[in-house]
């Protein structure tokens, strides 16, 4: 594995859930590998988790970690081949990243999506013009149509807390006051569909994700109907795809409550955080037993820490 931006790179899911498991269980014993190696985390947004994980994972490798908020810090890059750069970008994406790739060994980056151009946002193309101009391995740690480390926590957490074989997962949509990014369903969605689950995807009508993304996937209007029976409950808002970027909803009824959770298996209430306190889920559910966003956050660590792995067993 040279480039980590998407959840269908990854090959093997019961090899990567497995490394992650041994990692969990003793993560410092790979530090060889990552000594005198540095890994770069560049931010073009906000971040609680994947940046303290990512550092934590890449310091129980042995590595040193370097970080620039590129939205505040950085000078403003452009992208454009062939620009003419009399505006307000200071440096090109050419520059940036050939410079970048001689301080860092990896090459990790946060880009939200604009949700205003949807193809630039689906391809994926900051990152992708990273990866054109970096000659270090690039780690996406939540582009713009996927968070996959995200995913790789979720996958790990799910699997710890299974007590079946297929256990039913089902993603709900919840309410939100902001218009929020797709990544985070879709990497969610990617993942449930390599597993071995009962998936279903549960929102109010005109908030399909892009269909190349969830393909055959169960999806229903009736949250309660999906619900029933649940092992686990994944809340996430997210805004339209259809209607790109667009709040259609805020409707209160699709929040996550314990009359809802009652429907369920005793099913678990997961989330990946920050999640918006009686919007998405109710104080009860989330200070409830039924909770395991802390575990699920926790498990980001493991799950940077084996994609790292990966690339610097690969890199040797
Ligand atoms: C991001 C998202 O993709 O939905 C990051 C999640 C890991 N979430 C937000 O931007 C939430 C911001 C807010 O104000 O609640």
């Amino acid at each position: 594995m040279k480039n980590f931006i998407s959840v269908d790179q990854i090959e093997d899911l019961d090899g990567l859930i497995s490394a992650a498991k041994e990692i969990k269980a003793a993560p410092f014993a790979n530090k060889a590998l990552g000594t005198n190696k540095t890994i770069g985390l560049l931010f073009f947004n906000p971040s609680l988790r994947t940046r303290l994980s990512t550092q934590k994972a890449a310091m129980n490798l042995g590595m040193n970690c370097m970080v620039l908020n590129l939205n505040t810090e950085g000078w403003t890059l452009e992208f454009e081949d062939g620009a003419i750069m009399d505006g307000n970008k200071s440096e090109h994406i050419k520059e940036a990243a050939n410079v970048i790739s001689q301080y860092c060994d990896v090459i990790a980056i946060r880009n939200f999506p604009s949700l205003i151009n949807k193809k630039e946002d689906s391809e994926e193309y900051v990152l992708n013009q990273f990866i054109k101009y970096a000659t270090k391995p690039i780690i996406s740690l939540e582009g713009s149509s996927e968070h996959p480390l995200q995913a790789i926590a979720d996958m790990l957490t799910i699997s710890e807390y299974q007590t079946k074989a297929r256990p039913k997962v089902v993603l709900t949509w919840a309410p939100h006051p902001k218009a929020l990014p797709h990544a985070v369903p879709n990497s969610f969605a990617k993942m449930m569909l390599k597993a071995d689950v009962d998936f279903v995807i549960t929102h109010p009508e005109g908030y399909e994700l892009d269909p190349a993304v969830t393909k055959d996937a169960k999806i229903t209007y009736n949250q309660d109907e999906a619900f029933k029976d649940a092992d686990f409950i994944y809340a996430k808002n997210w805004s339209s795809f259809a209607d790109y970027g667009k709040i259609l909803s805020r409707d209160e009824n699709w929040t996550v409550t314990a009359e809802k959770m009652a429907l369920t298996n005793d099913g678990k209430f997961m989330h990946c955080l920050p999640v918006r306190r009686n919007q998405i889920v109710t104080d009860e559910v989330l200070d409830g037993p039924q909770s395991i966003v802390i575990d699920q956050a926790n498990n980001r660590t493991y799950a940077a820490q084996a994609i790292i792995t990966q690339i610097l067993k690969d890199a040797e």
